[in-house]
């Protein structure tokens, strides 16, 4: 099959989907990128053999089939999926992890059932905290992740569609996690147990990575990422294109996570000057919005194009990232600005 994605590494699979493809509202599945921290699982696993599970902090542990899921009342959600570490290389000091631009991102439409319903089900004692979520695929290190009750409660989706095709293997088939407006690493693939806690889970996936820290910290004395930070990206023009005067058209998305995108600003003259740009297609929350800005150039020469977000509570993307060991959430404006040639 011919490559679709940018691929960073091949063992285990990590590519990202090239700028072309993050021009429409919907990343189609063949387009949306692959992050795992082990392999894939090579056949997808027999329905009549997957089962989920749900233990822990709970009065009555279940043991559900796929069936019963299919029976449950079906929720269909927007929501934009991030890597924590999407942007890292565009950060100007090097941080370790995949060297993403800017095509860690997708937005896809997912089908599912909402956690809360699951959890109600199994009924939560009074110290259920933190609600985890286990994969079945083989690891070294399996990659187990936790999330607060009120994120399981509130807005977690357990997904088995992605825009109307069951969810493909590579994309965690038959059932994900999806804490929605969360970064990827919250959206655990291959699901087969959720585990009621009182306290975080602990091991690497928890402690080590996914914690926004400084040199000579501690990883795990700094915040586990969660929400997606506001940002901005230009899908066209492409950095190095060289174009000729009249009508440009300028596209790109932003998004925000739990918080909505209220505003979209762009410069053509390295942030001196800003200029309102017009979103085009679906509003939904947890979902980026597409933006354009007609841009009208008379005069050739090399032009910086910048692109600025606002939210809904007037805050504003940071014109540069705030830096941290792993890279993660590189928001920046500047870090995100790209350079073209008029003719
Ligand atoms: N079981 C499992 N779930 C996982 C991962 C993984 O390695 N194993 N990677 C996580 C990370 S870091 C991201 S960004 C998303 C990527 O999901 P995708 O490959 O469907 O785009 O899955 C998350 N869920
Ligand atoms: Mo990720």
């Amino acid at each position: 099959m011919k490559e679709k994605l940018r691929v960073m590494t091949e063992k285990p699979r990590n590519a990202e989907t090239p700028a072309e493809h993050l021009r429409s509202w919907i990343t189609a599945n063949e387009h949306f990128f692959d992050r795992n921290q082990g392999e894939i699982p090579t056949e997808p696993i027999a329905l009549a053999n997957w089962e989920l599970t749900i233990s822990g902090e709970v009065e009555k542990p279940l043991s559900v089939a796929f069936a019963d899921i299919l029976k449950m009342p079906k929720a269909i959600v927007a929501n934009t999926m991030e890597c924590s570490g999407n942007s890292r290389s565009l950060l100007t000091e090097k941080a370790a992890g995949n060297p993403w631009t800017i095509g860690g991102v997708g937005n896809a439409v997912w089908g599912g059932v909402w956690l809360r319903n699951l959890l109600e089900q199994a009924g939560l004692k009074g110290s259920a905290r933190y609600v985890a979520f286990e994969g079945y695929e083989q690891a070294k290190t399996k990659f187990v992740r936790s999330i607060p009750l009120d994120k399981a409660l509130d807005s977690t989706l357990l997904a088995y569609e992605m825009n109307g095709e069951p969810l493909p293997l590579k994309h965690g088939y038959p059932l994900r996690a999806l804490a929605l407006g969360w970064t990827g690493a919250n959206c655990v693939k291959w699901l087969s147990q959720i585990m009621v806690l009182e306290q975080p889970n602990k091991g690497f996936f928890m402690d080590n990575v996914y914690r926004v820290f400084q040199k000579g910290m501690e990883p795990s004395s700094g915040p586990a990422v969660t929400s997606l930070k506001l940002k901005s990206i230009i899908t066209q023009p492409l950095p190095g294109d060289t174009l000729a005067k009249g009508h440009v058209v300028v596209l790109g998305a932003a998004y925000g996570g739990e918080k909505g995108v209220e505003r979209i600003e762009v410069s053509v003259d390295g942030g001196k000057t800003w200029a309102p740009a017009e979103f085009i297609g679906p509003r939904e929350p947890y979902a980026w919005h597409q933006w354009q800005y007609l841009w009208e150039v008379s005069e050739s020469g090399t032009y910086q194009i910048m692109s600025r977000a606002s939210d809904t509570n007037g805050e504003q993307q940071p014109m540069d990232a705030d830096w941290n060991v792993l890279g993660y959430g590189n928001n920046g404006v500047r870090e995100h600005a790209i350079r073209i040639d008029i003719a």
